[in-house]
């Protein structure tokens, strides 16, 4: 039977499901007044100070002693010894990774267009890389490798001239992983800062620390209102919300594959988000049965049992369609089509950060080296973006080269428009090109 103080059940049959379902997507992301206090003065002193601030906030917050911002600059030797240092298995997997990912995003780059009318004019779009990008990774446990591959591989194949990683090193522990996978996606500079500081320092500049155009990379919620504040000043990606899988089953494959699926989204913390939507309740019964087995060999089965409680759910629904309706209505971050004959309901899944399709295509291998972002939409925003990707390293510029010709065609139509918005100077400069 399904233990439901392990995970939720739900019946899609159920007259109360819609609010239910409501209720289980619920996530309150705002900040603390706390937090975006102690935001708003942090980047006041770095905007304000520069270098000495942001010496100060690391020596504090980070357990570090260093006299000036130089000891916080990691040179590209220290990046290579790290890659060095690895054990040639997990160096392997890293490269294998990088390649993919580089290799999947090539696919991605935006070109530059135009196009010329029969009286000479020609209307384009230019597509140029962003100058400078800033790319913000954790430390601590959430510092992930593989998000240094999925953040910095995008912008370097868009183009970007200079790449700036900025990381927390508490007590001075650096994580190598991170460091070689930055010496492979070809980072440019590397400071050790972190927090609130190092946005403001990477969004304004300091004497020492360029200033960026954008700021990519997940972070705590510290990191997460500092970017918030400082977005307009620079560009930003996104503030993801707790990471989240939807599995849609047809009651086909092997329920320890579902259940160690669910597994590995809620190992990433307490709030992350595992749902099954499946068609056949003996499978779901197996499924919990298979959480309930496997559960105590995980070793973050502290956090795992409290993601499922808290956010995770079974839910029977009574076909395929239905399920593909209430995943529309979810937009998850990843989907898994968990099903025998998968590729036909791909076109009914409208809105996910990534589809998985078929019982072999598992979250995790998108995660490290299938190839495509793993910086994907969360929060139901896949109904309005997209994964992380070039693009988000490109800008477009609008091109408009007209002809004597066109210009004298085109005048009285503006001129028309202008004296009817009262601006007397736009009307004129177009009819002085008639
Ligand atoms: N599932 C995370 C990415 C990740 N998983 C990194 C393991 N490492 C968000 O898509
Ligand atoms: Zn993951």
């Amino acid at each position: 039977m399904i233990q439901a103080n392990t995970i939720g059940y739900m019946n899609s049959a159920a007259p109360d499901f819609d609010e239910a379902l409501d209720t289980l997507l619920r996530y309150d992301g705002s900040t603390s007044d706390d937090v975006h206090q102690a935001v708003v003065q942090i980047l006041r002193d770095v905007r304000m100070h520069g270098d000495a601030a942001v010496v100060d906030y690391t020596n504090r917050f980070d357990n570090l002693g260093v006299a000036d911002i130089s000891a916080l600059e990691l040179p590209r030797a220290a990046l290579l010894a790290a890659l060095e240092g690895l054990p040639s298995e997990s160096r392997a997997a890293l490269e294998c990774a990088a390649d993919r990912v580089r290799n999947y995003h090539q696919r991605q780059v935006l070109e530059s267009w135009s196009y010329t009318e029969a009286n000479g004019t020609r209307l384009g779009q230019k597509v140029t890389p962003l100058d400078r990008a800033g790319l913000y990774v954790p430390g601590g446990k959430a510092s992930y490798p593989s998000s240094v591959l999925m953040n910095a591989i995008p912008a370097k194949v868009a183009g970007v001239s200079e790449l700036i990683m900025v990381t927390p090193t508490p007590h001075g522990q650096r994580n190598p992983l991170v460091l070689a996978a930055a010496a492979i996606t070809g980072v440019d500079r590397v400071f050790t800062i972190g927090g609130a500081q190092a946005v403001g320092a990477l969004a304004y500049g300091t004497q020492s620390i360029p200033q960026v155009d954008k700021i990519v990379g997940p972070g705590n919620a510290y990191v997460a209102e500092a970017k918030r504040r400082v977005f307009g000043t620079v560009g930003i990606d996104m503030i993801a919300g707790p990471s989240e899988v939807l599995i849609i089953s047809d009651g086909t494959g092997n329920p320890d594959w579902v259940a160690m699926d669910l597994f590995a989204q809620a190992e990433h913390d307490e709030v992350a988000q595992s749902i099954l939507l499946c068609t056949d309740v003996a499978f779901i019964e197996a499924v919990a049965e298979s959480i309930t087995r496997l559960l105590p060999e995980m070793p973050r089965k502290d956090i795992i049992a409290a993601s499922l409680k808290n956010r995770g759910a079974l839910i029977k629904v009574a076909d395929l369609d239905e399920a593909c309706v209430i995943a529309n209505r979810i937009a998850p971050e990843h989907l898994e089509l968990a099903v025998e004959d998968a590729e036909p309901w791909v076109a009914k899944i409208r809105h996910a950060g990534a589809i998985f399709v078929g019982h072999c295509s598992v979250e995790s291998l998108g995660d490290y080296c299938a190839g495509p972002n793993h910086v994907l939409p969360t929060m139901r925003s896949a109904r309005f973006s997209s994964p992380l990707g070039v693009y988000d390293f490109q800008k477009r510029t609008s091109i408009i080269h007209m002809s004597p010709a066109g210009a004298a065609e085109l005048a009285p139509i503006a001129a028309t428009l202008a004296y009817g918005e009262g601006l007397q100077a736009h009307a004129r400069s177009a009819e002085y090109r008639k």
